[in-house]
């Protein structure tokens, strides 16, 4: 950790206690959340809401990388809040807020471009991928340039940690590159931060293609199982999931699909992988998909009676996001007036 004295956390929300390690994490309102969002992301969030000071972000902003009608962006952002409170983050516990209702996110993004680099940028997997076979019309600077924002949203709260699927660490490495670059031009302003990837559940693949990962923004109807799916879908799409050549129920590099199913039934039951294979030794893929989709049903089922209440109250909902925004304003505002300061912005 870098942050010296004077710029230590500067937080005014009391109800956080200051010794525990920062933890800031964000999901993009830009689809229906699924099970690999909450495998490698919200359940670890959840878990971890005791042992850190924990801020969650809806980051609205980033969608707009995409071309998404403003109507259903709103609608998004409010669905996802709904859907993170159903699964468990607890405002008492956790700030969280909409990206956009705290400015400074992209006030500070805008600076940390001038410590950017173009070929750093450049070489972004995800800006690659989701830039391939593109008319160069057709990709919006803000798909470039995303991950000084992400930068951006995670240092400006001076984070420790972020808890990430394995598909975001090439965005946190630059994220900690940005910091470094920053403090070592202007001084110490920001905490480095660094990724916190558990091992399981990093990388669900999708149930159609197991060389995809599960994605919000796939069109493909069988790719995902949304946690607000219902039963009938969840089993439907589970019984059509691919598999691979060969009948047995076994973890293996050459078996991508079973491997990815093993993996979502041992995160959601909490059985060991060595117990799934020998439960499943000998009876075929069928039983073992009509029990996953059980057990897949036993976990979200309870996140979704949760949401229909959450879903017959919306303004609950806004109100929960806009103290939390009050919250993470008054971190971030403190912190920008030091980066202000730093860069020599403004009259003084
Ligand atoms: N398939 C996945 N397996 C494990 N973790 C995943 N995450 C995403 N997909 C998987 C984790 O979910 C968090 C939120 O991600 P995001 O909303 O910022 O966007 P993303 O990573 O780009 O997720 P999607 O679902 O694929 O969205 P779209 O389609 O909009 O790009 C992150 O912690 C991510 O690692």
């Amino acid at each position: 950790m870098v942050a010296s004295p004077s710029t230590a956390r500067q937080t005014t929300d009391l109800t956080l206690a200051p010794a525990r390690q920062r933890v800031f994490s964000g999901m993009q309102p830009s689809g229906n959340m699924h099970l690999g969002n909450y495998l490698g992301a919200i359940r670890n969030w959840v878990r971890q809401q005791d042992q850190y000071e924990n801020v969650f972000c809806i980051v609205d902003l980033h969608v707009l990388s995409q071309p998404i009608a403003p109507r259903t962006l709103r609608q998004n952002t409010i669905g996802l809040a709904s859907v993170m409170l159903a699964a468990g983050i607890d405002p008492g516990r956790s700030v969280l807020f909409v990206q956009s209702d705290v400015r400074e996110h992209a006030e500070l993004s805008w600076m940390l471009n001038a410590v950017t680099q173009f070929g750093e940028l450049n070489r972004m997997t995800q800006f690659k991928d989701k830039s391939a076979g593109k008319k160069d019309e057709a990709v919006s600077a803000v798909l470039f340039s995303y991950p000084v924002l992400q930068a951006a949203d995670i240092i400006l709260y001076d984070t420790d940690l972020v808890p990430v699927g394995e598909d975001q660490k090439q965005h946190i490495e630059l994220a900690r590159d940005i910091a470094e670059r920053f403090n070592a031009r202007y001084g110490e302003t920001f905490v480095v931060p660094k990724p916190d990837i558990k091992a399981e559940g990093a990388r669900i693949m999708a149930l159609d293609d197991p060389s995809k990962k599960m994605s919000k923004s796939d069109a493909r109807p069988n790719a995902a199982i949304a946690l607000e799916d219902d039963i009938d879908t969840i089993r439907r799409k589970i019984k059509r999931a691919v598999t691979d050549s060969g009948g047995e129920v076994r973890l293996a590099p050459d078996k991508p699909a079973v491997s990815n199913l093993i993996t979502i039934y041992g995160l959601l039951s909490g059985d060991s992988v060595a117990e799934i294979e020998a439960r499943y030794a000998g009876r075929g893929y069928g039983d073992f998909k009509a029990d996953l989709a059980e057990v897949v049903v036993g976990a979200i089922g309870p996140i979704q009676a949760r949401l229909a209440d959450l879903h017959a109250n919306p303004e609950h909902v806004r109100a929960i996001l806009a103290d939390g925004a009050d919250r993470a304003r008054a971190i971030a505002a403190a912190k920008m007036g030091v980066v202000r300061e730093r860069m020599g912005l403004g009259a003084g």
